[in-house]
């Protein structure tokens, strides 16, 4: 072989090496302290604060909680029997709104897989036609023209038809169409842009159904869907090396993951992305239970995918509750926030002064305290999620956006977020 064929061979090599998306294995303790960190959240039993992901994210990591990770299943399994009883079968949709949502739902039977348990029985069935019924009315909103949107969203629609997926219960070709369609015709996966979180879930849930063989029909399309979703999620790669942001990465990388990809860049857009997300660890970026949850199963290699089957048996490194070393008192010093709402009347604009490290939740429970400010919260798997200032309840499709003037949206809720002095942050009513 002359020497060019001997170097057309190397780049052969190394262009097939680069279509796999490798994430080396990343510092244990660092794993280790990120699951401690949903260690406290454990506690929390009540239906408000129960959460599956953190289950499914525990369960695909390469930690685990011992004998709290049982109790906790324990728990979903006790508060999400007691609301589908709540969801009686009646053709009547208004008890579709009640809790837990479809999504909630889909999260509870990834559980459930991911502790090797079989949906089956009287409850089980419940529970996949349930989830059946509910895609069926999102198919219905969205429309035979693609033109409605979901009830929920395209990530909760993903997500149910993956949950399904895993326990290998066939929907409807037209149920899977809409999503297919979705993937195919990206504006209808946008939230003012691309929502990488979205297409990842897509892109997952069509990579079970192409490994379990579901919807057959279908499969051209299916397989070109998932190329396109993982394109869409290359092609979103910032600068810094995130898919998306720092938050959709976990979800884009799972992704990235399950399946290479001839031709891409695909190693080296994965490697900058651990470098990237490493970078964020280390700047304490992950504090939010829920990002935890998506991110663990990445750093052991495992994808939602993995759930068709899941090795139980697999030994993980038992979490110890984290150390913590008392702080000396110390006079907190004080920061000034300005916070406005100008899509009132009259606006609202008001410099508030909080403890220097105050969260935004705590920035906008003091101005509540000081009169002329009000606002609402719901409880959610990301934490409170803002539905109403200044008494205006969020409508249809509508939601307070948060913003650090003058026009940068916030990648964290107001629970997460820690504004710094002299920040100005705004409460903007928008529609998605
Ligand atoms: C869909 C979606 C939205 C929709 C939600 C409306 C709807 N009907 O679905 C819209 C566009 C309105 C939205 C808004 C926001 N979002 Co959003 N959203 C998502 C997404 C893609 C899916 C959420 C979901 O359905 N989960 C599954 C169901 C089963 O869980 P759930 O808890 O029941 O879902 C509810 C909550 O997630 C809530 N919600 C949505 N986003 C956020 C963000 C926060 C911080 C909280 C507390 C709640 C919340 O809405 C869901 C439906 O009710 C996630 C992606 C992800 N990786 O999780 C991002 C995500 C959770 N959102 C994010 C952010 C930052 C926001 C905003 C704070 C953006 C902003 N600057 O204003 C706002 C929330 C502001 C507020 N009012 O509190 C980040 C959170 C990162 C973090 N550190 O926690 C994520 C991870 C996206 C990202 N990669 O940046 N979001």
């Amino acid at each position: 072989m002359g020497r060019l064929g001997a170097l057309l061979l190397l780049l052969g090599a190394l262009g097939a090496l680069a279509d796999i998306c490798n994430i080396p294995e990343v510092d244990s303790s660092l794993v280790q302290s990120l699951g401690q960190r949903l260690l406290p959240w454990m506690d929390q039993l009540s239906l408000e604060h129960l959460n599956p992901s953190i289950y499914v994210g525990l369960r695909l990591s390469s930690v685990e909680a011992s004998t709290k990770e049982a109790f906790y299943l324990h728990s979903l399994k006790v508060d999400y029997q007691q609301s589908l009883l709540r969801h009686a079968p009646s053709d009547d949709n208004s008890d579709l709104q009640a809790k837990p949502s479809m999504g909630q739902l889909a999260l509870y039977m990834l559980a459930l897989k991911a502790n090797c348990e079989f949906i089956g029985g009287h409850k089980g069935d419940r529970l996949v036609s349930l989830l059946k019924r509910f895609l069926e009315d999102e198919k219905r909103a969205i429309g035979h023209d693609h033109k409605g949107q979901p009830h929920t969203s395209y990530y909760q629609y993903g997500l149910s038809i993956l949950a399904l997926c895993v326990h290998q219960k066939r929907v409807h070709d037209s149920v899977v169409g809409k999503l297919l369609y979705a993937v195919e015709h990206d504006h209808h996966l946008h939230q003012g842009h691309l929502s990488v979180d979205t297409v990842a879930v897509a892109g997952l849930a069509f990579t079970c159904l192409e490994r379990s063989s579901l919807n057959s029909d279908l499969r051209h399309r299916i397989t070109l869907a998932i190329r396109t979703a993982q394109e869409k999620v290359l092609k979103a790669q910032t600068p810094e090396g995130y898919f998306g942001n720092v938050y959709s990465t976990p979800l884009a990388l799972q992704l990235l993951m399950t399946s290479p990809m001839p031709g891409a860049e695909l190693g080296t857009a994965c490697l900058n992305a651990r470098a990237a997300l490493l970078a964020s660890l280390q700047d304490g970026a992950f504090q939010n239970a829920l990002m935890i949850s998506q991110l663990l199963p990445v750093l052991n290699h495992k994808s939602y995918v993995d759930l068709i089957s899941p090795d139980c048996l697999a030994p993980r490194v038992t979490l110890e509750p984290a150390t913590v070393t008392p702080s000396l008192m110390q006079v907190p010093e004080f920061i000034h926030v300005m916070l406005k709402v100008p899509s009132v009347w009259p606006p609202y604009r008001h410099s508030i002064s909080v403890p220097a490290g105050s969260s935004l939740e705590e920035v906008l429970m003091k101005a509540q305290e000081l009169g002329g400010f009000m606002y609402g919260t719901q409880a959610s798997l990301s934490g409170p999620y803002l539905t109403s200032v200044m008494g205006k309840e969020v409508g249809e499709r509508e939601f307070w956006q948060l913003i650090r003037a003058p026009d940068t949206p916030l990648q964290q809720g107001i629970a997460d977020y820690r504004p710094k002095d002299g920040e100005t942050i705004e409460l903007r009513l928008v529609t998605w």
